[in-house]
């Protein structure tokens, strides 16, 4: 059985356009991932604590034969192989960031995983990057892609480079 899910790819230290697609390579060379598309790399004014860099953004969307647990795992070991330190800051910088935004229809509520991921509806760097691989999506709670990436501010949000070919 396999789950269409998303996820949410971000840097903002370390050479962030050099680590974003290392990120999107990592997930695509995962066994029981298959990529079906990644959208394009998107330059983003920091939200949040706002004394740090720039972020790059980007979506995935993959099928996959892990569990939403088992994904996660991967994700957060990805994290890590990519340089990721846990710092005092809460939402401080960092050099990797992988988020599972959705799972399936699943709506998943524990302490460690919560899906789709908590904020993203007012993310406009995750709802245009989306909206770029799947405008017709809606959501489990049924509401519409379309509708919250047209109101949304883009504060900013602009494309710096196209998707990236080839992930297979
Ligand atoms: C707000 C608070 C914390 C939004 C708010 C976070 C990214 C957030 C980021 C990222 C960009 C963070 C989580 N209100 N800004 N801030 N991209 N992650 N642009 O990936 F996102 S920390
Ligand atoms: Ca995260
Ligand atoms: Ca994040």
């Amino acid at each position: 059985m396999t789950t269409r899910a998303y996820i949410g790819v971000g840097s903002n230290l370390s050479d962030p356009i050099a680590k974003a697609k290392n990120g999107i390579e990592a997930i695509a060379a995962l066994p029981e991932v298959v990529t079906i598309a990644s959208s394009s790399l998107y330059s983003s004014r920091p939200m949040g604590p706002q004394s740090q860099p720039d972020y790059v953004n980007a979506v995935v969307m993959i099928e996959t034969t892990f569990s939403c647990p088992e994904l996660l795992k991967a994700l957060q070991t990805i994290e890590l192989n990519y340089g990721r330190v846990r710092k005092e800051e809460r939402w401080g910088a960092r050099t990797l960031d992988l988020d599972i935004l959705l799972f399936g229809d699943d709506e998943i509520n524990e302490p460690d995983l919560i899906v789709p991921h908590y904020g993203m509806k007012q993310r406009e760097f995750v709802l245009l990057p989306l909206f770029e691989l799947s405008p017709s999506l809606v959501f489990p709670d049924g509401s519409e892609l379309s509708r919250l990436a047209s109101d949304i501010d883009r504060n900013g949000l602009e494309v710096i480079e196209n998707p990236p070919q080839n992930l297979n």
